[in-house]
């Protein structure tokens, strides 16, 4: 919005509202800083114990005596004059894979957590000079060790930091330039989310090694992969330029394994640690189906264009992960200011290599061994999609307000940390694995000339059968959906673009679903509808398009043999009780989950909402409990199937009768799913996807107990500190055992 054509009334209002967000940044800095608790800002009356932001002093971003706009709250990210599309998108920036973990790494991964002590540096709080802590911030002892380290022993070793933005002096899309919309990956690229904007400061934006564009991780079945997280972020908690927390714990989204792996919530670690993640990429069920490894479509490729099978049950392969930081009570800053990578796994059945013709591979649109010389993994027609919404100051450095307990949204989309790009693409068939990277946005696309898309996958699972549709159905944050369009279809010259139709008023859910006509037209409150990524159709393919996609891809597990022991509810909702007073462990805000119809609570990781036996299955049923608001439900560990919609298996759509880790919650509406606890064990999370709903308190723990047991042993919970991870019994545990 240009400042000019604005009355002066309109310019005193928009001043007014700039100072509201001033005001409303301190007391964010304060709270991000750990100078005020959430519990003191209801205190002094600024918050209501509801979640409310009480409009006094133009803090309120909706009150009415503001110029808040929609949908920030604030006044609208500037532009610097730049038009839509006039930037290539930046593909993921593929992360080197070292052979020999064990010699690569210094020093060597090992199986529990290296207590070796450092001298730590006395800017950590709580730290004073000359107090030592351990280098690595895992939990230290058995129960934190790698599960199955000598079996599954690392193969590969990836290294990576978390630190402040810098220059990419190294970026590897994987793919040659032609088909990287004629980017030269040699030319450093400055923490831009365009070329015309400011570069951002080192405290506004944290990525993986500080550098954009965001990173893909390459991994495929049967070779586990040791993924050792540095961090590197100030280590004093108030360098955060405002928002996000120094302290990080990082989930690899849906990985089946040990939760030692998995990012739990209250397993975060400090600056100048890290922390080794074991990412075993096996099959579920890999220690009761197939233990001999004797089925060719439970398998890896090898590096000669075969196969190398692998234990486990086929039907559970996976495909398209992300990993991003699960920081307690600060995820959504962190995510927000950069902590989220994509993660693409290859099979048998998924090999990244289009032209393998063994009856095994099913040939989607990838790219050929033949040209490349890899047998797998190739991106040439394989491309990660990240969609998420910015805010910008006017400065232009990055925003975020937690002012808003319903959900932070940005008036500016981002693919791939480039703000509305263009992509270069052939006439003929890709792949999009596009993942919804928002903290609280929906995404609904279709194609601006109302054509169709084949989708293959939901969240990390090949569905099926392929869907054809001209609208993806709404996507929740954090699902993910492979999707096949055939470029062939248009002409060189043409353009063709991606259009988001979910309209947002504010986070609680969408407000609206646009027609295709409607999201052009450019009408709507909301700034983030419309076209967003445009495709430029600029040649025909060297060789003939050969890939395929089948009408069988990976059938859903029979799980009609395997008893289901239990069932359990959890409901969804707002106006939770903390139950806790421990500083550490117990979130605040309105957001709660009722387990098997109890009280809603706030998140406590100290607190086990429930602990399934190990080698079971269970039923679970997730309901929303009201109808104001639209919860993206993430349930860690394992994939479940969706067994019905609001009590009917005929509401579950045909894009969503795979596998899934994250369901949409609809307004008033339950979800019924089947789960299974096997091969790990451990403590695991459930929570709402919406990061700020997350971070006030819609999170729960639960955890496998140890292995079959004839009780149940509840695990204590991790506290950590820079001297080193404390251990202290759980608060209490909600399920009758
Ligand atoms: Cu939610």
């Amino acid at each position: 919005m240009a400042l000019f054509f604005l009355s002066s009334k309109q310019k005193a209002r928009l001043k007014e509202a700039e100072n509201a967000r001033r005001n409303r940044a301190e007391i964010i800095k304060a709270w991000s800083q750990g100078q005020i608790t959430r519990r003191e800002l209801v205190k002094w009356g600024l918050i209501t114990a509801g979640g409310l932001w009480v409009p006094i002093h133009g803090l309120s971003p909706f009150a009415k005596s503001t110029f808040g706009t929609i949908p920030t709250g604030a006044p609208p990210s500037p532009l610097y004059g730049c038009q839509p599309f006039s930037q290539p998108m930046y593909r993921f920036d593929v992360l080197p894979r070292n052979q020999n973990p064990f010699q690569f790494l210094k020093p060597a991964p090992t199986a529990e957590a290296n207590t070796k002590q450092q001298l730590l540096d006395p800017r950590l709080e709580g730290v004073k000079s000359g107090d030592t802590g351990p280098i690595e911030g895992r939990p230290p002892g058995p129960i934190w060790a790698h599960q199955d380290f000598n079996t599954l022993r690392p193969k590969i070793a990836v290294q990576v930091t978390q630190e402040g933005a810098k220059t990419n002096m190294t970026y590897n899309p994987g793919v040659p330039s032609y088909l990287n919309s004629g980017i030269n990956p040699a030319t450093p690229i400055p923490v831009k989310f365009h070329p015309q904007w400011p570069t951002q400061d080192p405290l506004k934006v944290w990525t993986f090694n500080g550098t954009i564009p965001p990173k893909l991780l390459i991994g495929r079945y049967g070779e586990p992969i040791l993924f050792r997280h540095y961090n590197k972020l100030p280590y004093d908690i108030k360098q955060n330029g405002g928002f996000g927390r120094h302290t990080i714990s990082t989930h690899e989204h849906n990985g089946h394994h040990g939760a030692e792996n998995d990012g739990f919530t209250g397993a975060f670690f400090f600056p100048g640690q890290f922390y080794d993640y074991h990412y075993p990429i096996v099959l579920a069920g890999l220690k009761t189906i197939n233990t001999t490894a004797t089925d060719r479509r439970a398998g890896s490729p090898n590096d000669a264009g075969g196969i190398t099978k692998v234990p486990g049950d086929w039907h559970e392969t996976m495909s398209t992960h992300w990993f991003h930081d699960h920081m307690f009570s600060f995820t959504s800053q962190n995510v927000y200011k950069g902590n989220a990578g994509m993660f693409n796994i290859y099979s048998s059945l998924d090999r990244g290599a289009e032209d393998i013709n063994d009856g095994v591979n099913l040939r989607l649109p990838s790219g050929r061994a033949s040209v490349s010389g890899k047998s797998w993994g190739n991106l040439d027609y394989d491309v990660n999609l990240m969609l998420a919404d910015k805010a910008f100051d006017a400065d232009g450095q990055l925003f975020f307000d937690i002012f808003q307990d319903d959900g932070f949204l940005g008036d500016l989309i981002t693919v791939n940390c480039t703000y509305k790009p263009y992509f270069e693409v052939e006439r003929r068939k890709y792949r999009f694995r596009i993942l919804n990277g928002a903290v609280a946005r929906f995404f609904k696309i279709a194609l601006s000339d109302g054509s169709p898309m084949i989708q293959i996958a939901n969240d990390g699972n090949l569905l099926p059968r392929p869907v054809t549709l001209t609208q993806l159905d709404e996507m929740g944050i954090a699902e993910r959906y492979d999707i096949v369009i055939d470029f062939s279809r248009y002409s060189i010259g043409q353009r063709v673009c991606m259009v988001n139709l979910a309209e947002h008023l504010h986070g609680r859910k969408p407000f609206n679903t646009l027609s295709l006509a409607e999201a052009l037209s450019g009408s709507s409150l909301d700034p983030s509808v419309g076209k967003f990524l445009e495709f430029r159709i600029v040649r025909d393919p060297a060789q003939p398009d050969i890939s395929q996609v089948p009408d069988t891809l990976i059938p859903n597990p029979d799980l009609s043999g395997i008893p289901v022991v239990r069932e359990r509810t959890f409901e969804f909702g707002r106006d939770a009780e903390q139950t806790s007073n421990d500083l550490v462990t117990a979130g605040d805000g309105p957001w709660g989950i009722a387990t098997d119809k109890g009280a809603f609570l706030a998140a406590n990781f100290g607190r086990v909402s429930a602990a399934p036996r190990f080698g079971t299955r269970e039923i679970w049923h997730l309901k929303n409990d009201g109808g104001g608001w639209d919860h993206p439900i993430h349930i860690h560990f394992e994939e479940c199937q969706t067994l019905a919609r609001d009590g009917k298996a005929r509401n579950v759509p045909a894009a969503e009768r795979g596998r899934k880790d994250v369901w949409r919650l609809r307004p008033s509406s339950d979800v019924t799913i089947t789960l299974q606890f096997r091969d790990f064990a451990g403590m695991f999370m459930q929570h709402c996807h919406n990061t700020t709903h997350e971070d006030f308190a819609m999170l729960l723990r639960w955890e496998i107990d140890d292995k079959g047991g004839p009780y149940v042993r509840p695990l204590p919970t991790p506290i950590p500190r820079p001297q080193g991870v404390q251990f202290q019994d759980p608060d209490e545990t909600i399920t009758p055992l």
